[in-house]
């Protein structure tokens, strides 16, 4: 990032006040004032798109506590030391959207849903009323309704809603999914449920499935962990057993989470298999698709990955993942309309009156637990308008050959690499095998000391400020790097020099 000097305010701007700028005073300070923050945030646009730029300049806290001033003033400070605020926030700030991040699922900075959401910060509105934010609104139907179409053609009529973040879009599934089943709980509470709740999900999903059944009472022990195949993909003739034994018990089976796209693995359950399950059990199925669910959008990559999906009652899609939506931007959709508003509505007078001058259906607010909801739309219409439906699907196949082009060259290399298995989608599992571990046969104990060399490796890369690569244990593995291609920066160069990077950063260990 650029210093400070380059981003000078006049010498009669700069010592002046926010009190001199609109709304109280000045609109040519305005403007000057504005300008220059556009031109700090043009700046790191350019840099997150530079390949000789450093994805960071990593300091440790204590480090980074002396050389920032973050103090609250008691006296406002002037403009151009806001301006140099700014300039220091993005030098130390990760640039999530450089071709050489590879460490999130939320990657890249897609230009059209930036300015996007420039233009939500700037209209500052809140998502509870058409009243308020009249064309949101109607995009936000828009958008889901055709989100919901691409899930299943039985969809249409269905309802959805924009939450923060999967785990809350997981969150309202299971509050409808038990709302549906116990139409009373809403105003009895958990009186009103003879019998021990229990729901089901597999031992690769997202945390936050489990979450819900410690926020919403049953206890983390009656969400039941189903566990997966070599490929991280649920066994549906474990769900049964573990469906039939706690009935055996006297439970309630009622909610069976499956996942499409896990988060380290990037496997997807056979929807269908346990869509029949669900089926005869009578229980609700939630797809958590936050991750697979871009797939959605390519003829080529849908199936079988999400082969069933129309089945399922919900369905949590995160545009802000595959999509490249700016974060963030996530969407619950049900196939039944009408449950999310019975389930969460309060009917609070002084934001829903029914007696308002329009038709107060669009008044969305009162389908959910928050008050205050972002306006996470307008980025993700205004992207969708750029790329149309056939620029997301041509995104979603390139990023899945782009992931076949490094798995390919992993293969390429096993002396250096080693894949773990094949992926369904844009996580690459492997680890390194640096210089003294190369000829040595794959073991258990090999696979311990590469996974001790991750955490040194990933302290490497930080350091140097060159690559950001994801490494983790699972309940199979020691310490493995999962890489990531979520990102429409990243090419065919970018992965083998991220090979080479791991290489250079490793081979010493
Ligand atoms: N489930 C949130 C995303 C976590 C990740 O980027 O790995």
């Amino acid at each position: 990032m650029a210093n400070s000097h380059d981003f000078k305010l006049s010498a009669s701007t700069a010592n002046l006040k926010c009190t001199d700028l609109l709304p109280y005073k000045n609109t040519d300070v305005t403007l000057e004032f504005l300008q220059k923050v556009v031109d700090v945030l043009k700046e790191f646009v350019m840099q997150t798109n530079d390949r000789n730029v450093k994805i960071l300049d990593f300091r440790h806290p204590e480090d980074m506590k002396k050389i920032l001033d973050l103090e609250i003033p008691e006296q406002g400070l002037n403009l151009q030391t806001l301006i140099n605020d700014c300039v220091s926030t993005l030098k130390y700030q990760v640039k999530t959207g450089h071709p050489h991040f590879f460490n999130q699922l939320s990657t890249g900075l897609d230009i059209v849903s930036m300015a996007g959401e420039w233009l939500t910060a700037t209209a500052n509105t809140n998502m509870f009323t058409y009243e308020i934010a009249p064309v949101f609104i109607l995009m936000e139907n828009v958008v889901m309704t055709h989100m919901r179409e691409i899930i299943g053609s039985n969809w249409k009529n269905g309802d959805s809603i924009l939450a923060p973040g999967g785990s809350i879009s997981n969150l309202y599934a299971f509050l409808a999914a038990r709302h549906k089943m116990f139409p009373n709980y809403k105003e009895k509470g958990i009186a009103t449920i003879q019998g021990q709740l229990v729901m089901f999900t597999s031992d690769q999903s997202h945390y936050s499935v489990k979450s819900c059944a410690s926020v919403c009472g049953l206890g983390t022990d009656n969400c039941v962990i189903v566990p997966s195949d070599i490929n991280g993909r649920m066994i549906p003739a474990e769900l049964e057993r573990l469906v039939v034994d706690r009935k055996g018990r006297g439970h309630i089976p009622f909610f069976v989470a499956c996942t499409s796209g896990t988060t380290v693995l990037g496997s997807f359950d056979p929807i269908n298999e346990i869509a029949d399950i669900c089926e005869k059990y009578g229980m609700w199925m939630h797809v958590d698709a936050a991750w697979g669910g871009g797939l959605l959008l390519s003829k080529k990559y849908r199936h079988p990955r999400l082969t069933g999906i129309e089945r399922a009652s919900s369905v949590t899609w995160n545009p802000h993942k595959l999509m490249g939506t700016l974060l963030q931007c996530s969407t619950i959709h049900f196939k039944e309309d009408g449950l999310l508003m019975s389930c969460n509505q309060m009917d609070a007078e002084y934001l829903f009156m029914p007696d308002k001058l329009y038709d107060v259906e669009y008044d969305t607010g009162d389908k959910v637990i928050q008050c205050g909801r972002h306006n996470d739309i307008f980025k993700l219409w205004l992207q969708w308008r750029a790329k149309g439906d056939e620029g997301f699907e041509k995104h979603m196949d390139r990023l899945m050959e782009l992931s076949a082009y490094m798995v390919k060259r992993i293969k390429e290399m096993p002396d250096k690499f080693y894949l773990i298995l094949e992926p369904e989608m844009v996580n690459v599992s492997f680890w390194y095998i640096p210089t003294r571990w190369r000829g040595v046969a794959h073991s258990a104990q090999r696979e311990v000391e590469l996974g001790k060399i991750c955490p040194i490796m990933k302290g490497r890369m930080m350091q140097s400020g060159t690559l950001m690569v994801g490494y983790q244990p699972d309940d199979r593995r020691p310490n493995f790097f999962r890489n990531i291609i979520s990102s429409a920066a990243v090419t065919e160069k970018d992965i083998d020099f991220l090979l080479s990077e791991l290489d250079r950063l490793g081979h010493d260990l």
